[in-house]
């Protein structure tokens, strides 16, 4: 964070940040001022692979100057491509661990050996079960439930062949994907085959490299990524649209605020079962509260409001502003995003930090380990243990009065049947208003924060940029969040920022013309949005075909890596910002491929700008490149005209 930017946009941080200095809280805001990055580590040009390094190998000062190699003669290609790859592997891995423990729940569920989760969506099993090659013609439920569970556990250790669900992928993909031999088999073998690459002394020609990030990122977003919302899904139902609200302004003074806080739905599922029970609510009368007020923080949040409506505390760069509230009796966290902080900021107030999952826990935080078998005995316990908590309240408590209203649960499968009807569920409506001209095109808009930039800036510039301009925003993760509590969310800020054309497409739907499809596993989600379209016709014969960008402002995650890789090897043409650099921009070889050659080959490609603004220009100017391609560009500007002259009449 430079001295001279704003922290955040968000009324509720700059508030709280106020009362954090005032209780002597360091936040990460502060810890960013105070810590520059290391620019060779940021550009990629840093290699520790080995004890004679780590050795530094930033590009010459001057144009011509002698360019470094490591000791062992590792080029800076060589280096950049090993660090981004490595990032690629940390990425897939945190989504496909994920992905696997859910897998593992449901064999268990569709086994009857866990009482409180069971196949709720039977439409969605057979679909899956299907794409999975499994028989579904006159066979029990059971039976079906329980061969899909093994054979999707198998997919994340599968050895030879390719994982089955990139059948699901435009036949024009899978060509290239052949063609190039990047099918990945198992994201288990692929990974770890990252790791066995780039080891000292092993891959040393940056291309090669780079295949291999290829596929361990295919087999995080068609494999791993995509089983974890299909199944997660049919466990606790696909989502439909739901009414919430979004911002710290939900937690409530008079009530136990308990927030959920990581990745994974299925503790936080039994958590808002456990919040519902009559005798913890009496427990939370008894000590003084009106209520138990759940909700949620980064991707748990949309999923337990994608499927029950719970409402979003915030996103990833609110979770210490949460504590400093002095409203919340428990933070509830599984796995990713959490920051260590949160127990030395908790330890200014009387927040209980509870770490429950078996692979994740922080010094200082008090543990109460989740287990399937018991779930919704350790959710009750942890709900009991938030209410002990509320009668510990120190200190003045401040909740900020902003939140906004949204609607989210914009599942593949509901926009399919909004836009078509549940008798001709498809996406043609949408490619006919692209066709037509009312919408200019999509835009993935995913991704997280990053204190070197101001909290939700970057998201917000560019998702009104994008609308302003007729192009449909489907959003996921902390970017998501960022748009509801803007009210971006609603059908109603179609008329506040749309461009005619989405406007109209908006109110005759009835949708917002920004639409969450989710927490960042659901990324697979636009994958699949994209393929229907695709495969509805009119617009080409793959991703790569559409008038379509993609885009991770505010970026921080080595997930974020994973995703981007995955959306620019699909076909779409990707651009991150927030960071202050690019962490391959210490080579220009590997640069070079990644910015530009892989276009030729995969049809989509890497971009960066740290301007959101020239972003959107550019996601815009992608978009019209494609359309014209199509032989679209005629047909918009007729409609601009039309909606000239409509307004000259006026
Ligand atoms: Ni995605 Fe979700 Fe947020 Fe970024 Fe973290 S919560 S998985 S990584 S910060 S969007």
């Amino acid at each position: 964070m430079a001295e001279n930017k704003p922290i955040s946009v968000d009324k509720t941080v700059l508030e709280l940040y106020e009362k954090a200095k005032k209780d002597g809280v360091n936040t990460v805001f502060d810890r960013a001022m105070d810590m520059k990055p290391c620019p060779i580590g940021a550009e990629g040009s840093c290699c520790k692979n080995c004890a004679m390094g780590p050795c530094r190998v930033p590009l010459p000062k001057k144009e011509g100057g002698e360019q470094k190699v490591g000791l062992c003669g590792a080029t800076a290609a060589t280096i950049a491509a090993r660090n981004f790859i490595r990032m690629i592997a940390g990425g897939a891995s945190a989504h496909s661990d994920h992905g696997r423990g859910v897998a593992e729940t449901f064999l268990l569920a569709a086994k009857g050996e866990i009482p409180n989760y069971r196949v709720r969506d039977t439409q969605k099993l057979y679909q899956l079960a299907m794409d999975m090659g499994i028989e579904i013609e006159g066979r029990e439920d059971k039976d079906i439930a329980v061969e899909l569970g093994e054979k999707a556990l198998a997919e994340f250790g599968r050895q030879t062949g390719h994982i089955s669900l990139l059948e699901k992928a435009p036949e024009k993909r899978k060509d290239i994907w052949k063609k190039e031999g990047v099918m990945p088999r198992g994201v288990d073998r692929e990974i770890v085959e990252i790791m066995h690459r780039t080891h000292m002394g092993v891959d040393q020609d940056y291309k090669s490299l780079l295949k291999q990030g290829t596929r361990a990122a295919i087999g995080d977003g068609w494999g791993g990524s995509m089983l974890a919302t299909d199944l997660q899904d049919i466990l606790f139902g696909v989502p439909v649209p739901v009414i919430s609200e979004a911002n710290l302004g939900v937690l409530k003074k008079d009530e136990v605020n308990i927030i959920v806080h990581g990745h994974e739905p299925l503790l936080s599922e039994m958590i808002v079962l456990a919040s519902h029970d009559p005798e913890l609510l009496s427990l939370a009368k008894s000590k003084g509260a009106n209520g138990i007020n759940l909700s949620g923080m980064c991707c748990t949040a949309n999923e337990v409001l994608m499927r029950h409506g719970i409402p979003i505390s915030g996103n990833f760069l609110q979770q210490e502003f949460a504590i400093v509230t002095g409203a919340v009796d428990a933070m509830v966290v599984d796995v990713q995003c959490i920051m260590q902080s949160l127990v030395s900021v908790a330890s200014c107030y009387h927040t209980k930090i509870i770490t429950t999952n078996p692979k994740a826990d922080i010094t200082g935080a008090t543990r109460i380990e989740f287990h399937e078998h018991d779930a919704l005995n350790s959710a009750k316990k942890i709900v009991r243990s938030a209410i002990e908590n509320f009668k510990n309240r120190k200190g003045e408590v401040v909740i900020p009065n902003h939140k906004s209203k949204m609607i989210a649960g914009f599942s593949h499968e509901t926009i399919n049947y909004l836009l078509g009807g549940s008798f001709r569920a498809s996406y043609k409506p949408l490619n006919d208003n692209i066709i037509n001209g009312r919408i200019r095109g999509i835009a993935g808009v995913v991704g997280c924060n990053n204190a070197r930039t101001t909290h939700d800036s970057h998201h917000l510039i560019l998702i009104k940029e994008l609308i302003k301009n007729d192009v449909i925003v489907l959003t996921t993760g902390c970017s998501a969040i960022t748009a509801a509590k803007e009210g971006l969310l609603t059908p109603e800020a179609a008329y506040e920022y749309a461009g005619p054309g989405l406007r109209e497409v908006c109110e005759t739907v009835g949708i917002p013309p920004v639409l969450h499809m989710g927490s960042c596993v659901d990324n697979s989600r636009i994958l699949m949005a994209a393929t229907a379209v695709v495969k509805d016709g009119g617009l080409g014969n793959d991703i790569s075909d559409l008038p379509a960008a993609g885009a991770a402002p505010e970026w921080m995650s080595e997930k974020a890596i994973s995703i981007g890789h995955y959306f620019v090897v699909s076909g779409v043409y990707t651009v991150f910002s927030g960071s202050e650099t690019f962490p391959v921009f210490g080579s220009k070889d590997v640069t070079k491929y990644l910015f530009e050659e892989m276009q030729e080959t995969y049809g989509g490609m890497w971009d960066f700008t740290s301007d959101p603004m020239e972003m959107a220009k550019k996601m815009i100017a992608h978009i019209d490149k494609k359309r014209k391609a199509l032989g679209l560009d005629k047909a918009r500007e007729r409609v601009l005209f039309d909606m000239e002259a409509r307004r000259e009449l006026v």
